[in-house]
């Protein structure tokens, strides 16, 4: 079952489309009508935004709306303060404290089997890639869900930026480590830095995107800033943060949270509502915010994307 037609149960698009998202998707079908958009947005949440991060006047995107949220929106309210990232905590309260993630100067690393390794700044490196809002869901493996529109770029026109040679068989994704700014890679039992990977046929998906803001902004610093991953038909651990090193590799990468407990956490991750997870049943999940249970979707409801990347491996555990 696929969810990107639309539904019974959809509310129309106005009742639940922000004004962002609006005066965005005007901004794409008119041109002009974007600058009308950018300066529409109260100036001194404008200003905040310019002084603070030098990526700012890229938002809004235009909208890509090729990607049905297939249900209301996440508020930002709720996304921005339940959090899972470990690097600052491990509870879900961690937006304050990862405000010490300090995002510029930021560098990003393409090394392993590239034609050439090289080091960018991430700024560079965003004004080189086609930005775009999609409105993508995220389903954690702890059965939580959520519907964010995500600002970013397919991760393929990156892998073209970064030129690999033929015999790269996987991406390999790293996050920063920083003892002294994010207080949970002082906790020595977990394998810093947070590692994921995907194969080269994943990473080129259109799907795969990388995500360099949300709610038409650059992205929150809880949220992963300045570049994280997101894979909408994997649970949500896949979709790695604060990315530093991208390697194009041979080899399978282990993961985070593989490396912690392989019986729990594999490589491949796919969503599916009948393979549980040792700690939590996949059948449903709760829109955050909303204290609503609805049912799992195979591949997260993308499977007409991504069903056909996973012809033929019988013998993988494609689901955990
Ligand atoms: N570096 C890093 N990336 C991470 C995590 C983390 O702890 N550290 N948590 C993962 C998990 S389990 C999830 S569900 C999502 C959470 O993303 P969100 O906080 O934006 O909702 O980030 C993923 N990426
Ligand atoms: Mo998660």
């Amino acid at each position: 079952m696929l969810i990107r037609s639309r539904r019974g149960w959809e509310i129309p698009e106005a009742q639940i489309t922000p004004e962002h998202v609006f005066l965005n998707r005007r901004a794409f079908m008119t041109g002009s009508a974007g600058l009308l958009a950018a300066a529409a947005m109260p100036a001194g949440l404008r200003s905040a935004f310019a002084e603070a991060d030098p990526s700012a006047d890229l938002y809004p995107a235009a909208v890509n709306d090729m990607y049905e949220g297939g249900r209301p929106l996440t508020p930002e309210a709720i996304s921005s303060t339940y959090n899972n990232f470990y690097e600052f905590g491990s509870h879900k309260r961690i937006a304050k404290a990862a405000q010490k993630l300090k995002i510029r100067p930021w560098t990003v690393t393409f090394d392993g089997l590239v034609e050439e390794e090289r080091t960018v700044d991430v700024d560079t490196l965003l004004r080189a890639m086609p930005l775009e809002e999609r409105i993508y869901r995220h389903r954690c493996v702890e059965a939580w869900a959520m519907t964010v529109p995500w600002t970013g770029f397919p991760l393929k026109a990156m892998v073209d930026y970064a030129k690999p040679l033929s015999d790269a068989k996987y991406v390999r994704f790293e996050t920063f480590l920083d003892r002294k700014m994010a207080s949970g890679q002082k906790q020595g039992w977990y394998p810093w830095p947070y590692v994921e990977g995907l194969t080269m046929a994943e990473a080129t998906n259109e799907l795969t995107l990388m995500v360099t803001g949300a709610y038409g902004k650059p992205l929150a610093k809880q949220f992963g800033a300045p570049l994280r991953l997101h894979t909408p038909w994997k649970y949500g651990f896949k979709s790695i943060k604060s990315i530093v090193r991208i390697s194009f590799v041979a080899e399978r990468p282990v993961g985070f949270w593989e490396e912690v407990q392989g019986r729990e956490y594999g490589f491949w991750a796919n969503v599916n509502p009948e393979v549980s997870h040792p700690r939590w049943s996949q059948a449903t999940e709760e829109l955050i915010g909303t204290g609503e249970r609805v049912p799992t979707v195979i591949y997260n409801g993308y499977g007409e994307f991504v069903a056909d990347l996973y012809k033929d491996m019988d013998g993988e555990r494609l689901f955990m």
